[in-house]
């Protein structure tokens, strides 16, 4: 099928939201026959939509494919620019990697790498992070806001809001934040955020937001490594989660925050931080590469710092790996 005639057929299913729709109005849409409107819809069939065919009122889709696919998160989308450009495929080496190729040749803000399958997919410190395929949003988001390079850790914290809320708004699931990636389901990490740069001297040319989640995945789908720290939001609500409508909702409060930061800068994303913040007047230890402290989380400063209170006094904390010790 043409692919624009495509597009336009989910469009159509989409927008009747359930409802059916004539084979009449299709064809006007479409500017096809009755007949080759039938065909269409045998191929989105094969492509895994589940369609309903009754005489007399037409079709009605019932089911979209499980699939994450450029035209699914296009359809729907209700951002300004937010996911606007979209760079999707199956399988990819890394979303961050690609998405740093983009901005260097002047991809706009707003583009989005996204994939089904990372085969290279990376956490901080080149950590390895699991992407296996059908089950997860690997994406990067590109980002140029004319900022100084010491604030850009900030984005990381402003991602992990838009992320909450996005996982509230379509799961109802309350999502906690870890400072400063992590975002978690009752102790178990079910998203990672990894915030790269493109800067000289101090002037910012992209910020490369990279995010990790873990959608349909069950448990025996997390390798034995990850079995005891990972969830899914899966798992969490004991439904399957549809990706690309995922996508679509974290694009429109990313927007919004994102917005909201470059009119009123971090005040505003600092205090919704941290009312989702689990880090809070907890007894941490921060691991960190100048060496690890214990204390308790007295909260962030208006950088996003993590505010430390140890036994020798108060220690900002800019990058870590962070432990809650029993309490
Ligand atoms: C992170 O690093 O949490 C950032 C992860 C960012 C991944 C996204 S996916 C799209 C984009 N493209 C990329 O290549 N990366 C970004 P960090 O805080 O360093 O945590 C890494 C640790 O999390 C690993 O060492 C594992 O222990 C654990 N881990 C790995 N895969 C996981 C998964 N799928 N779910 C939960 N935990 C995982």
């Amino acid at each position: 099928m043409q692919s624009n005639l495509r597009k336009k057929l989910i469009q159509l299913f989409t927008e009747a939201d359930g409802e059916f729709i004539s084979g009449q109005k299709i064809s006007e849409e479409l500017g096809c026959s009755r007949t080759a409107v039938w065909k269409h819809i045998e191929d989105l069939r094969k492509s895994g939509y589940e369609l309903e065919a009754v005489r007399k009122l037409g079709y009605k889709m019932i089911k979209k494919p499980d699939k994450i696919t450029e035209d699914e998160i296009r359809l729907g989308l209700k951002t300004k620019k937010m996911g606007q450009t979209i760079h999707f495929q199956d399988v990819v080496s890394s979303t961050q990697k690609i998405a740093h190729e983009l901005a260097n040749n002047g991809a706009p803000e707003g583009t989005i790498i996204v994939a089904d399958k990372q085969t290279e997919g990376r956490g901080r410190m080149a950590r390895a992070w699991h992407s296996p395929e059908g089950n997860g949003i690997w994406m990067s988001i590109i980002l140029r806001p004319e900022i100084p390079v010491q604030k850009t850790p900030q984005l990381t914290l402003l991602a992990a809001v838009a992320i909450v809320q996005a996982i509230e708004e379509q799961t109802g699931i309350a999502a906690e934040i870890k400072w400063p990636n992590d975002i978690l389901i009752n102790g178990k990490k079910v998203v990672g955020i990894l915030t790269e740069l493109q800067a000289e001297a101090d002037q910012v040319h992209s910020v490369i937001v990279g995010t990790g989640i873990n959608v349909n995945q069950l448990a025996a789908d997390f390798p034995e490594e990850l079995q005891e720290t990972a969830t899914s939001l899966r798992l969490a609500s004991g439904e399957k989660i549809d990706r690309a409508a995922l996508v679509q909702t974290i694009m429109s409060t990313f927007e919004k925050r994102y917005e909201d930061y470059l009119a009123y800068g971090f005040e505003p994303i600092k205090l919704l931080w941290e009312s989702y913040a689990l880090t809070l007047n907890r007894e941490l230890t921060a691991r960190t590469l100048n060496g690890t402290f214990h204390g308790k989380a007295l909260g962030i400063d208006e950088e996003g710092v993590l505010i430390l209170e140890t036994s020798d006094g108060i220690k900002k904390i800019y990058s870590a790996d962070i432990d809650i010790n029993p309490s």
